[in-house]
């Protein structure tokens, strides 16, 4: 503020009565536009300012997935033309398998679910367990995070529960599907795509 000694003699061009009166980047005082910039509205005291303007937390409009894809490239994974993906040979147990992905980024990583068919088409040459049974409930197959509308491209005549005791999905390199016996070691295939493996 201007202090009274040094006031200028305003012209009538910046006479005002509030801050509206005037044009950007200057402010009504004593009658007259000065350059400024008006103060925090008082009636606007009480409102909470959003935490990320305060503790420097990521802006809503930043890429929240991000974070995660630097920590999955760090666990191994490597970007394909459908996704994040880590594929394992190591012949493993559907279970074995599925804990072995998930625990790659908690929260974010688990068996492959086949999304596209871009997806089917790298999982087809990768071969292994994905991230589909029916372990829960025979014959109601459930992919690991109950992402809607999966692709289940199953050979002809599967699943058929051989032996009634085929629970949980492999790919074939036909790109096609098949259950087999959970217990049997397979290589397998990890996703990370963000979704949470469902309990
Ligand atoms: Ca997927
Ligand atoms: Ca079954
Ligand atoms: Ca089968």
């Amino acid at each position: 503020m201007l202090a009274a000694c040094d006031f200028p003699t305003p012209s009538q061009d910046y006479a005002c009565r509030v801050n509206a009166d005037c044009e950007t980047g200057r402010i009504c005082e004593r009658g007259y536009c000065v350059i400024g910039t008006a103060g925090p509205n008082p009636d606007a005291s009480n409102t909470v300012t959003p935490d990320a303007a305060i503790d420097g937390a990521p802006m809503p409009d930043a890429d929240p997935f991000a974070q995660i894809r630097q920590q999955c490239i760090a666990a191994g994974y490597t970007q394909d033309a459908s996704g994040l993906h880590r594929a394992v040979g190591n012949g493993q147990s559907w279970v074995n398998a599925q804990a072995d992905c998930a625990d790659d980024v908690p929260g974010a990583t688990h068996l492959i679910v086949l999304s596209s068919a871009a997806e089917v088409s790298y999982a087809a040459g990768q071969l292994g367990w994905i991230g589909l049974s029916d372990r829960t409930t025979e014959g109601q197959f459930q992919n690991v995070t109950l992402e809607p509308n999966d692709l289940r491209p199953w050979e002809p005549g599967q699943p058929d529960n051989g032996g009634g005791s085929e629970d949980c999905a492999h790919i074939r390199s036909s790109g096609r599907l098949d259950d087999d016996q959970c217990g049997n070691g397979r290589d397998y295939i990890c996703e990370c795509d963000g979704r949470p493996p469902a309990p």
